[in-house]
Parts: C-alpha cells; sequence; structure tokens
C-alpha cells in the first residue's frame, strides 16, 4: 500500500510543539501564528503574484514554497501546510473561485435542500485532494526537520456555512435559516462533510502531516443551543474517528481544535478528545484553564491587532498572557489570523518575546 509506505522523511529536530500539544513538559513556550504564510511578506505577494489561489493551492511545488517563507525570517515552532478549508466542497463537485479584493466565492451555492444531489456522492478523497497529499510529503522533506508540519481542514458547520452563503457573510441569515427550517437536511449535510473530512485529515497523516487543526471559524455566529446540535457533535466525531483509525496502526498525532468565539464551548470542547484547544482574543486565559480542567493543552490568544503595538508593548502583552496560561500545555499564537497589512517586523517581536519570557518564567519555577 503505497499510501502507508514509510517516506524516510528528514529527523525531527525541533519537537517542543508537540510536546506541548501532547502535554510534555517544554523548555520554552512554543510559538506559530494563524495565517503565518499570507501577504503581510512581500515575498508571499511577489510569489503570489498574477497567479490564481486555488491554481496555487493545486501546485505542491507552490505550497511548499509558501509554507516555507515564513520560517526562513521567524523562530517559529511550528509551520502549517499552505492550502485552504474550500478545497473540501471543491473535492464534493463545488466551484469555488477568489474573488481579488471579495474572498472565497461559490458562483452557485446550495439554495435548497435538492441542491444537496448536486454533492458528489461518494468523493474520492486520495484522487480529488491527491495535490494536498503531495504539498505535505514535498514540504516534510525540504523543511529537514527544522519544526512539525501541521495539516487542516475546515469544519464542517463552518464549511456548510460558505456552500449556501457562496461567500463570508455579516449575517449568515441563510446558512442559519437552513438549521432552523431544515434541520434534518442540514445534520445530512454536516454528516456528509464530516465522512469527507475524515477521510482528508487520515490522508494527510499517511502523507506526512505531524498534528492537525480543526478550524471551526464560524462556530460564534450560533448560540449555544445550536452549537451543541450543529458543530459539537462532528467536531467530536471527527477527532474520535481520525484517533480511533490511527491507533489501528500504532500512531498518535496531536489534533487542535479552534472553534472561534465558542465561549461557551469551552468545556465540552476540552472533552471532545482534541489534545488542544485553541482560543480567540475575547477568552481569559485562566478562566479557560478553569473550564477546561487541565485536561488539555490550549493554544492562543493574543489580538492579531496587538501586533500594531510597538515592540516593547508587544513583549509586555505577551508576558501577560504567559502569565495568565502559564508556561506549560501551552502553545502562544494569535486569536486569529494576521492581517496584510502587518508588520514582519512585529511577528519577529511576537516570536521573541514568547521564546524569552516563557524561558525565563520557567528558570524562576
Ligand atoms: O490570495 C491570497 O493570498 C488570499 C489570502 C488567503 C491565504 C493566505 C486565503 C484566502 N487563504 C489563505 C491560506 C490559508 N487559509 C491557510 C494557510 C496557511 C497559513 O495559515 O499560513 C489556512 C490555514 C487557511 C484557512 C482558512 N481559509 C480559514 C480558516 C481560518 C480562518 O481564517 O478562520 C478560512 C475561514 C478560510 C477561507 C478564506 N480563504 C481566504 C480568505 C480571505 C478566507 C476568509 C474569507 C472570509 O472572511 O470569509
Amino acid at each position: 500500500n503505497e499510501k502507508n509506505a514509510p517516506k524516510d522523511f528528514p529527523q525531527l529536530k525541533n519537537d517542543t510543539f508537540l510536546r506541548a500539544a501532547r502535554g510534555e513538559q517544554t523548555q520554552h513556550v512554543p510559538v506559530w501564528c494563524m495565517r503565518q504564510a499570507g501577504r503581510y511578506l512581500p515575498e508571499f505577494r511577489e510569489f503570489r503574484a498574477g497567479k490564481d489561489f486555488f491554481d496555487t493551492c493545486r501546485s505542491p511545488e507552490a505550497c511548499c514554497e509558501l509554507t516555507l517563507q515564513p520560517l526562513r525570517r521567524f523562530d517559529f515552532d511550528a509551520s502549517i501546510i499552505f492550502s485552504d478549508i474550500l478545497v473540501v466542497p471543491q473535492a464534493m463537485g463545488m466551484e469555488v473561485q477568489m474573488v481579488p479584493g471579495k474572498g472565497p466565492t461559490f458562483p452557485d451555492p446550495l439554495k435548497d435542500p435538492e441542491d444537496l444531489q448536486r454533492l458528489k456522492t461518494k468523493v474520492d478523497v486520495q484522487k480529488e485532494l491527491d495535490y494536498v497529499f503531495k504539498a505535505i510529503t514535498l514540504t516534510r522533506h525540504k523543511i529537514e526537520g527544522k519544526v512539525p508540519l501541521i495539516g487542516f481542514t475546515g469544519a464542517p458547520w463552518t464549511l456548510m456555512s460558505y456552500m449556501i452563503e457562496g461567500s463570508g457573510s455579516k449575517t449568515f441569515s441563510k446558512v442559519k435559516s437552513w438549521l432552523y427550517r431544515y434541520p434534518e437536511v442540514s445534520h445530512m449535510l454536516l454528516k456528509r462533510l464530516t465522512d469527507v473530512i475524515v477521510d482528508y485529515l487520515l490522508g494527510q497523516v499517511a502523507a506526512g502531516a505531524q498534528a492537525l487543526q480543526v478550524f471551526e471559524s464560524h462556530a460564534g455566529i450560533l448560540g449555544p443551543v445550536e452549537f451543541k446540535a450543529f458543530c459539537l457533535p462532528y467536531l467530536r466525531d471527527i477527532a474520535r474517528r481520525v484517533k480511533d483509525q490511527l491507533k489501528e496502526t500504532g500512531q498518535d498525532v496531536p489534533m487542535i481544535v479552534f472553534a472561534k468565539d465558542a465561549h461557551y464551548g469551552l468545556e465540552d470542547l476540552s472533552q471532545s478528545y482534541y489534545d488542544v484547544v485553541s482560543l480567540d482574543w475575547t477568552i481569559d486565559p485562566r478562566l479557560a484553564r478553569e473550564q477546561t480542567g487541565g485536561k488539555v493543552s490550549l493554544q492562543g490568544n493574543m489580538d492579531p491587532c496587538a501586533l500594531y503595538a510597538p515592540k516593547e508593548r508587544i513583549s509586555e502583552i505577551v508576558k501577560t498572557m504567559l502569565e495568565g496560561f502559564g508556561t506549560q500545555r501551552y502553545i502562544a499564537n494569535l486569536g486569529h489570523g494576521m492581517y496584510p497589512d502587518m508588520d514582519p517586523e512585529s511577528v519577529a517581536a511576537f516570536v521573541e518575546a514568547v521564546h524569552k519570557h516563557s524561558r525565563q518564567m520557567n528558570k524562576q519555577q
């Protein structure tokens, strides 16, 4: 079976991120940034110039290069494969375009329950998303063991919201109306997305991903009741099924869940088979520790806009954040992705501050 054949990857030199994810002791707090590959980097803008976004996603060489770019500049403890969450709806048969200035756009979104018939009934994930698996394998080689490589997916609810809204939205009233008008069809769609996502994540691990993050970026547009009905069961199902399958071959790959703005869901998320719960910036670190009861590692959650502050201020903000979370079972990150107008120098200051303050705090203990 070619899929599971050993690929002779270079040996990992920095396992701090994986140790923190598994709840093992670390000398310093590991750090990476969501959207660390992005338009705030001049080399990213130059490389992407004139190329279609999803063409770039389909080129393993391009994805590898864009994944490596931030690692050449910053002392990050992890990397995340360059791709997008919307490759999954594409694999299910939907068309998605990246419209410059507008973001991802579905020319023909799902409008009625009958539109589910437009989706492929059987999705051959190995074939449809082979280009992502190739990108991961290539990047694992080219990264030379510097840091671990994270694979990722969008979560079912977030993907469903794009498939029905057709793009980002202020109110999400179209997709939310499905939950209230067609709850059963909504569950059918979420279940089908879940099945594809499980195969997709397992394929990413087989290709070389050393950790997995599940992005439920639109969790916060639901209240706690709808979250429990339409997000949580699928998030749990994904982690349980992926973990169970990996266990059969003696593998254990840390899994991270990022349910943005789902503050009411922290306790449930900490009991959902994930190793790490990633937090947006609206959550108090100490409260998050209380609600997750030390059962999981935490990741996050500096306000991305704090990167607009002067360097000395960034250092202070990081110190306060570390005091809140503590230096163990913790992965420093932003509370959401970077913005294109951010200064790369500020990212360097953020990374340095995490490493410096956490080393000092560990010595004092
Ligand atoms: O042309 C460009 O470069 C466009 C910007 C861009 C980038 C750099 C998009 C369009 N996607 C990406 C890459 C990407 N997307 C990564 C790669 C690696 C990294 O983080 O360094 C990841 C993990 C994603 C995941 C993603 N895509 C999410 C989940 C995370 C989040 O931000 O909440 C979402 C919601 C998307 C959809 C998407 N893709 C791109 C944009 C601008 C958006 C958001 C649109 C919206 O607001 O609805």
